[in-house]
């Protein structure tokens, strides 16, 4: 994992895309990493989806992770898992779940994250860096200032989120994200292979 876009679908925000079709032109617009984050939909048509999106993945040299759902990323050979603070814990999932599978964990703070490298994390989540409408429990706003202070904390990758635009996204870059993770910026957008392709190029810059 080195950095660039990591795209998190969502059909809810996303006016009748599909995550397949999401994922689709996320992946054509130059994002690397893809995760599946659905809250609703039942493990049966949630492989199904998986399973279409790990090919999709792979064709583009990209990586899929399954937000939450072990059973599902493990039986769809997905690359990883990313877990919330209050998912399945970090260590219980280790143990179903060697390397080189991926775990990701939700941090909000520096204790967090300091916690989930300890406990074999493969990268942290940082967020909410700006206010978001997406997930109403996302928890206090952290800035990027918090990037900042926990880069010097721990060596595994940072992935930013919350309210990332094309405007804050530099700011993010600069406080030492890996990372961009993205969902309404992208995905509300009418041309979503455009927006990514816009993050991408800011990200490498
Ligand atoms: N997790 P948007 S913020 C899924 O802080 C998620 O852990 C967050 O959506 C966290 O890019 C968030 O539309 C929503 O703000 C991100």
């Amino acid at each position: 994992m080195k950095r660039g876009l990591y795209i998190i679908t969502d059909e809810t925000l996303s006016v009748g895309c599909s995550h397949i079709y999401i994922a689709k032109k996320a992946l054509l617009g130059g994002a690397k990493i893809i995760q599946l984050r659905d809250k609703q939909k039942s493990g049966e048509e949630l492989f199904v989806i998986a399973q279409e999106i790990r090919s999709l993945c792979i064709q583009n040299n990209a990586m899929f992770i399954v937000n939450d759902r072990l059973d599902i990323a493990l039986a769809a050979k997905a690359n990883g898992v990313h877990l919330g603070q209050d998912d399945l814990p970090l260590i219980a999932a280790r143990k179903l779940a060697p390397r080189p599978f991926i775990i990701g964990v939700s941090v909000g703070s520096v204790e967090e994250a300091v916690m989930a490298e300890k406990d074999g994390a493969d990268y942290i989540g940082v967020g909410p860096v700006y206010p978001t409408g997406t997930k109403a429990d996302a928890g206090p706003v952290v800035g990027p200032e918090l990037i900042r202070i926990i880069k010097k904390e721990v060596g595994i990758p940072i992935v930013a989120i919350g309210g990332i635009n094309l405007s804050n996204a530099g700011d993010v870059i600069a406080a030492g994200a890996d990372w961009i993770a993205v969902i309404s910026a992208v995905i509300c957008s009418p041309d979503i292979a455009a927006a990514s392709r816009k993050f991408v190029d800011l990200i490498n810059l």
